[in-house]
């Protein structure tokens, strides 16, 4: 490889914790200090696959559980060619949830491990960062409603915020937990610092492979 590749940078959090503000606020300022940066999102809803998961998410179809799931990891690996590309290219990556979220979501539902819900997405491009907006129900209940769709209550969003805590605990991936009920700006401050230590840090090794150790034996 000619050039040093770029950090894929993942954020995390429940409902309304601010990644999507993060995400964007985060590429700008990368590429206003020399560093290419781009945004990603997952769901990436512009797809084949993505646009059955949004009506899904609008509640405008209905999918068995265990194949909406496989659907979300599907729409990551379709991913992968390009994110590797870039990545390669020295662009630094600031994705809008990952695989994480894909697991916290499918095993809040009833009958669903852990375990398995982490298989399909096993191999995926391991984030340099994961970074946790966290927030309390209290915090995110002030920032407005929850929307319309799929998921968005507050009994289903506090399981969720459970099955996150089970994920920090693997030690193989480097999670930073952010205090998001800070002002936006302070928020960014901690999140640009964090990002930049990655990238620096990434540019000298390998891209991991997600959860290969993890699931091992
Ligand atoms: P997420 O993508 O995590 O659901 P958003 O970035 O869409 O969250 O933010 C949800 C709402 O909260 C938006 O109206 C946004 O402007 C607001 N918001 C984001 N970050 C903060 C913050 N640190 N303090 C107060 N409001 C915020
Ligand atoms: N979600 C997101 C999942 O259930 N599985 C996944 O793999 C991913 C990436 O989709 F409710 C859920 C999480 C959230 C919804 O909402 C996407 P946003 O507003 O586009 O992030
Ligand atoms: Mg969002």
């Amino acid at each position: 490889m000619a050039g040093k590749r770029g950090a894929l940078i993942v954020l995390e959090g429940v409902d309304r914790a601010g990644k999507t503000t993060q995400c964007s606020k985060l590429v700008q300022a990368l590429q206003q200090s020399g560093r290419p940066a781009e945004m990603m999102r997952f769901p990436d809803r512009t797809t084949t696959i993505g646009q059955l998961i949004g009506a899904y998410l609008e509640n405008k179809s209905d999918l068995e559980d265990h194949t909406v799931h496989l659907l979300f990891s599907a729409n990551r690996w379709e991913m992968v060619p390009l994110m590797k590309k870039k990545l390669e290219q020295g662009i630094n990556l600031v994705v809008d949830r990952y695989a994480f979220s894909g697991v916290a979501f499918t095993s809040a539902k009833p009958g669903f491990r852990l375990d398995w819900c982490m298989q399909p997405d096993v191999g995926l491009p391991k984030p340099d960062l994961v970074m946790f907006l966290q927030l309390n129900p209290a915090e995110a209940a002030l920032r407005g409603q929850f929307g319309q769709e799929r998921y968005e209550t507050s009994v289903f969003q506090r399981t969720v915020q459970q099955r996150f805590e089970q994920l920090m605990k693997d030690q193989t991936v480097n999670w930073q937990v952010i205090d998001a009920a800070q002002n936006i700006e302070n928020v960014h401050k901690d999140i640009t610092a964090h990002s930049l230590n990655a990238i620096n840090k990434a540019q000298n090794l390998p891209l991991g492979e997600l959860w290969s150790e993890t699931l091992k034996n």
